[in-house]
């Protein structure tokens, strides 16, 4: 099964960022994005990828160790951002170290769960938005309409399993699914 761990932004800042959407979605070609939607929104820490059914209990005991030793931390959705022309996100401000932290000690805990984690890129805490369909598309517009953005702050309690369930093959629209499996409260 194909597993990240996350943080989920709660329901108030998600609806304020789906009102700046509102904006992006009126700029010209908006429509040759695919959409993500406040339901899918999620800061991710770590992806595990394809993860073999018997790994799942160690991974659970070290996440559920990870998320013991780190502390709770302030967190607001601001700003945003693109990858190159096939990504726009929205980013994240507050305690950007903590995040880190937290997001250094969920990879750690795949790697000594055995998992393959690839090599350690630098962490950009985003939250993805739109990815482009197909042809060129110029980005800028985009993350420019999410300059000045920010939204409520609020405490990041928890660590949360994911499971990410892919779209259905042949339907056009269709999007992955996402599902949490475990959460554990930050107690460091
Ligand atoms: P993305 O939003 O930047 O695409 C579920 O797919 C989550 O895992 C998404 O947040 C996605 O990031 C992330 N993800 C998917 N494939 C990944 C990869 N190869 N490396 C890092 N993160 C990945």
């Amino acid at each position: 099964m194909r597993l990240f761990a996350a943080v989920l932004p709660p329901a108030h800042p998600l609806g304020q960022l789906a009102e700046r959407m509102g904006r992006l979605r009126e700029l010209p070609d908006a429509d040759r994005l695919r959409w993500t939607g406040p339901d899918d929104w999620h800061f991710t820490l770590a992806f595990y990828g394809e993860v073999p059914e018997e790994a799942l209990p160690e991974l659970q005991e070290r996440l559920g160790r990870a998320a013991h030793r780190c502390a709770a931390y302030e967190l607001r959705i601001a700003g945003g951002g693109r990858f190159g022309d096939r990504v726009v996100w929205a980013g994240a401000d507050g305690d950007r170290p903590a995040m880190r932290r937290l997001a250094d000690a969920a990879e750690a805990a795949g790697r000594r769960a055995g998992l393959p984690m690839g090599e350690h890129r630098p962490y950009t805490p985003h939250l993805t938005l739109a990815r482009k369909r197909t042809g060129r598309l110029d980005l800028v517009p985009y993350a420019a309409a999410l300059a000045g953005f920010s939204g409520s702050a609020w405490t990041v309690t928890e660590l949360a399993l994911m499971r990410s369930h892919p779209p259905a093959p042949g339907v056009p629209g269709s999007r992955p699914r996402y599902e949490p499996l475990a959460r554990w409260r930050l107690e460091g």
